[in-house]
Parts: C-alpha cells; structure tokens; sequence
C-alpha cells in the first residue's frame, strides 16, 4: 500500500512550485483497499537554507508545521492546504520535500518535492539565484533577436505611454508587464523569479559587473566576460547605456519604504494618494542614474535593471495592500474607483494583452495576449485592472501565482 500526493497544478516538467498563498494538495491512500482508515502525519523536511512549509486543513494563514490526517482505505483524497511558511523561501526547486509518515510507525509513504518560489532582494540572492536570473534574461534577449523585443515594445513613447504611465492604472499596467515577463522566464528557468532592487538602501552586490553591470566611459555598462547580458542587444548599440549615478554605495535620494507606504496611509488607507509614488520614488529611481536609456519612459526597458527597478514598485504596492487590508476589488480604496481616463478605470482591460483598441487607445498592440502560467489560471489573458488586485487570492480563489520574500499572505484583517 501507498499513499499519493497530488498538487493541483503542474509544470510541463511535473513540478508544482507554492508561494506564501496556500494551495490544495490532494493525499490518497492508493490502491483502494477494505479496512480502517489509515492516520498519518503530513510535514515538511527542509535541505539547510530551504524553503519550509505550513499545512492546514483549510485555506488559512496560520497554518503548522504539519498535519495530521485519517485516510479512508477506500481511496477518497483528502485535502491538506500547503503554502511557503513566511519567511522561509527556497532557493532551488527540491530544497524543500512534503512528507506523509505513518503516525504509528512513523514510516515514510510518500514524499513531493517543491519549491516555496518567490521574488526577492536582488542584493541577497546566492550567486546560483542570480546566475540563473541572467542567463533566463539573456536567452529572452536572445542578442537582439529573442522575444524580449515585444517587451521592450510595449513600453514605448506615444499613445501608448498613456496607457502604462498616465494615470492610476500606472501599478496595474506594470504589474502584468512584470508579470508577463516573468512568466516567460519562467518558461525559460522554472526556478526563476523576477528580483527587485531596493532603490532605498544601498546594493553593494547589484551594481557589479557580475550581475546589472557597472557604469563606465561614455555611459557603456560593463559586464565580466562570463556574464549573461554580456551580448544583450535591445537598442540601436549593442550592450547597456546607464549614467554613473547609482553605483554600490550610492542610494538614490528617494522617499524610503515606510513614507512611500505612509503616502496612502492616513487618515483612511487609500489606493489614490499611494500612486502618487509614480513620482518619488519611482521616477526619481529612473532618474537617479542620470543618464541612459533608463532615465527615458520610451527606451527604459532596454536596460534590464529596469525590470528590478519595477520589480521593487510593484513590491511596494504589495506590502502597502498588506498594511492596509487593500486586496478587495471591490472595495472601495484598493484602488481609484472614479478614475476616467480610458485604459484606466477598474474594468478596462490593460492595453497591449487585451488586442488593438479603438482610439483614443492605442490601436496596435505588440506582443499579443499574456503569457499563461502553469500554476494558476489567473488573471486570464486578456486581463483588466480589477484582475491585479487580489495578487495573492486573499479575497477571491484566484492568485496570480507570484509573491514577495517580505509580503506575507494574510486573510483577514482590519479594514480601516
Ligand atoms: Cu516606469
């Protein structure tokens, strides 16, 4: 007799990857067979540095560090909630295995390896982390001639800017485009997660030639001879153009964390006064480099510190949702409900994913619908504002299947 365990979703390779947001893991006794049901214990064993995990019986955020479950011998599952247990996150997929032993003799009858996947600091990634983030990114870049075009298309001057940069929808937009991307780098390097760079405290371990590159003569970025954006090609020069302004020690003269969130924080935690931080920090972060193609909405995507710079935007916009119990769409201060602008009320969808649109949206649309995850259906592919709220499905099933290392998952709440 055996014991099966069954994640809901599975990559084309049959992993299953969790993020802090539980999910339904199915245990069977297999094959089917007459007798008394049989008492297990469900637990995690974690490799030195791995991601560790919590069990429930139902969808929580306090969940153990195991489970105890009877299982009927005729073979009907039962349901175990698993999710990374905050703030232990893998670092590689296997680090960390689920457990079913036998509660009287403690014997193992089945073990599934995992990976608790989520993003993280770009400054404290393992050389491994890092290492496989550039290389994913190299080969989307493909020297010129790889998909990474569409992306550094969509983001562009005209019409377009409007949709991703002119008002509220600014957080949405640029979460599906993270979103997107990060999904095809995942296609790529399953154990990929997009990283973000801090913009508020100095990182020493990102601006070296081994990982974003070091600004030198003539604004060219210099990489090490074994770096992946070594051959990254997305403007009319091969390679990056960055200023000297950000260097390892230099921190950009942003509002830090605490006053960003602290923007739409009193007297009521509101959506509309937080997306002022578009300005400080955001823009000031573009702006804090000096020069380069980053310091311009229209050429910005072609330096791929881009990427981690919106990676830490959107993170922002993350833990302000945690604080403030805004993850309801339907709610009214999780975003800014009396917003006109086409493109950026709450039921519009985003512009490029959802097709060409009729003026005065933009009418062509580079890239096509959003790439699909294997780990949750969500946001659909052609997804509106109001689907990028509930990032982590607090409020609704759906997650969008990504988290940050210091943004928990948490249910409820106060709801100032
Ligand atoms: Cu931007």
């Amino acid at each position: 007799m055996s014991v099966t365990v069954t994640f809901p979703r599975y990559d084309d390779r049959g992993r299953a990857f969790v993020t802090w947001r539980p999910v339904e893991v199915k245990i069977a006794v297999k094959p089917p067979q007459a007798g008394a049901a049989l008492n297990v214990r469900v637990s995690a064993r974690s490799a030195a540095g791995g991601g560790r995990l919590a069990f429930a019986t139902s969808l929580t955020h306090a969940g153990a560090a195991s489970v105890d479950l009877s299982l009927p011998a005729s073979g009907s599952a039962v349901s175990v909630w698993v999710g990374g247990a905050f703030p232990a996150a893998s670092a590689a997929f296997g680090d960390v295995t689920v457990e079913v032993r036998d509660r009287t003799s403690n014997a193992l009858l089945a073990s599934h390896p995992t990976m608790v996947r989520v993003r993280k600091n770009a400054d404290r990634l393992t050389t491994a982390e890092r290492d496989r983030f550039l290389r994913a990114m190299a080969v989307l870049n493909g020297a010129g001639n790889g998909r990474f075009r569409d992306f550094r298309d969509m983001h562009v001057s005209g019409p377009p800017d409007r949709e991703a940069h002119g008002g509220t929808g600014f957080l949405p937009w640029h979460r599906i485009y993270l979103l997107d991307l990060e999904r095809e780098l995942q296609a790529i390097d399953g154990e990929v997660s997009l990283p973000y760079w801090r913009f508020d405290q100095a990182a020493p371990n990102v601006f070296t030639r081994q990982f974003m590159g070091v600004s030198g003569p003539q604004d060219r970025v210099q990489f090490t001879p074994t770096n992946p954006l070594r051959g990254w090609v997305a403007g009319a020069l091969p390679g990056v153009e960055r200023g000297p302004g950000v260097g390892p020690q230099t921190v950009p003269l942003v509002r830090t964390e605490q006053q960003t969130l602290a923007l739409g924080g009193s007297p009521v935690a509101d959506f509309t006064p937080f997306a002022s931080m578009q300005g400080n920090p955001h823009g000031r972060a573009h702006m804090a480099h000096l020069s380069g193609v980053i310091t311009d909405p229209g050429t910005a995507p072609q330096d791929p510190l881009f990427f981690l710079l919106h990676c830490n935007v959107d993170r922002l916009w993350a833990k302000w949702q945690w604080a403030f119990r805004r993850h309801d769409p339907g709610a009214a201060r999780a975003y800014a409900m009396s917003a006109t602008l086409p493109g950026h009320r709450i039921g519009d969808r985003l512009w490029p994913w959802g097709g060409p649109l009729q003026a005065p949206r933009p009418t062509t649309a580079p890239g096509g619908q959003l790439n699909t995850s294997p780990m949750t259906d969500a946001p659909g592919l052609s997804p509106r504002i109001r689907d990028t709220i509930d990032y982590l499905g607090t409020v609704a099933p759906a997650h969008l299947g990504f988290a940050y290392d210091d943004v928990p998952f948490q249910l409820v709440g106060a709801n100032p």
